[in-house]
């Protein structure tokens, strides 16, 4: 990552620190491991922390130049940010078509599974946080089932950690699985190993210090190399 990325994850992580969206202490994941951090973006609860948000995603995706022409939203915790930074892309001169999936297809009104515009060209994904990846792998077969091109993937946290297959850890992440064998270009706000620099820069106190070592005992044992 160049410097101006880097510079926007150590304020996307103070910013998700300081809104208590990013927490520290024991965790269980979907994965069922044990973290002293987690990332709950539903906890951006308001509409000046959801603006600020759809902020960061949308300077992410501009400083990475992944290339997409329409923004889709996954049932359920992917709908509200991908409408909020398609409201922000359209801000910045940025205006592309946006949709999203319902989790149960509906029997009756306009019916089926997906809301808004029609899915073709190039889907750009927006989530939350990308751990063993199996969100990310039902939105692709969606979109392929559409007849458009899974592209890319906005995620706010990449945590950086092996992937489960059939309930084992594997040697790669989620995220690493999506860019190398699914194809997609993924845009990441933050990694774990930004938050590792965070909680080691200077003006963090003996606290941050403390969870530092705490999240590198974790990287030992579940992470993988970015
Ligand atoms: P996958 O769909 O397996 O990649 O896991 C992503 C999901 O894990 C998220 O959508 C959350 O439900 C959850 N999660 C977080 O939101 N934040 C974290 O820091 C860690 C997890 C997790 O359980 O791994």
């Amino acid at each position: 990552p160049g410097p101006q990325a880097a510079r926007l994850a150590q304020d996307f992580v103070r910013f998700a620190v300081e809104a208590g969206v990013l927490r520290f202490g024991e965790f269980k994941t979907k994965a069922g491991r044990m973290s002293p951090y987690f990332f709950n973006a539903g906890l951006f609860d308001d509409g000046a922390k959801l603006g600020q948000l759809a902020q960061f995603y949308a300077q992410a995706l501009l400083d990475s130049g992944v290339q997409f022409d329409m923004v889709f939203g996954p049932a359920y915790k992917g709908i509200p940010l991908a409408a909020a930074v398609a409201v922000e892309l359209a801000r910045r001169g940025r205006n592309v078509p946006f949709a999203y999936n319902r989790k149960e297809a509906k029997d009756h009104g306009e019916g089926g599974q997906l809301v808004g515009a029609p899915l073709a060209g190039r889907v750009l994904i927006i989530d939350d946080v990308m751990s063993a990846g199996t969100a990310a792998r039902e939105s692709i077969a969606l979109i392929r089932a559409a007849g458009a091109e899974p592209h890319a993937m906005a995620i706010a946290l990449d945590r950086q950690e092996k992937a489960t297959e059939d309930g084992r850890d594997v040697e790669h992440s989620a995220v690493q699985y999506v860019r190398d064998v699914l194809g997609l270009r993924v845009c990441a706000i933050a990694t774990l190993a930004d938050l590792l620099q965070y909680l080691s820069a200077s003006g963090a106190g003996a606290q941050m210090r403390a969870h530092r070592e705490r999240v590198l005992a974790y990287r030992q044992r579940y992470g993988v190399e970015g």
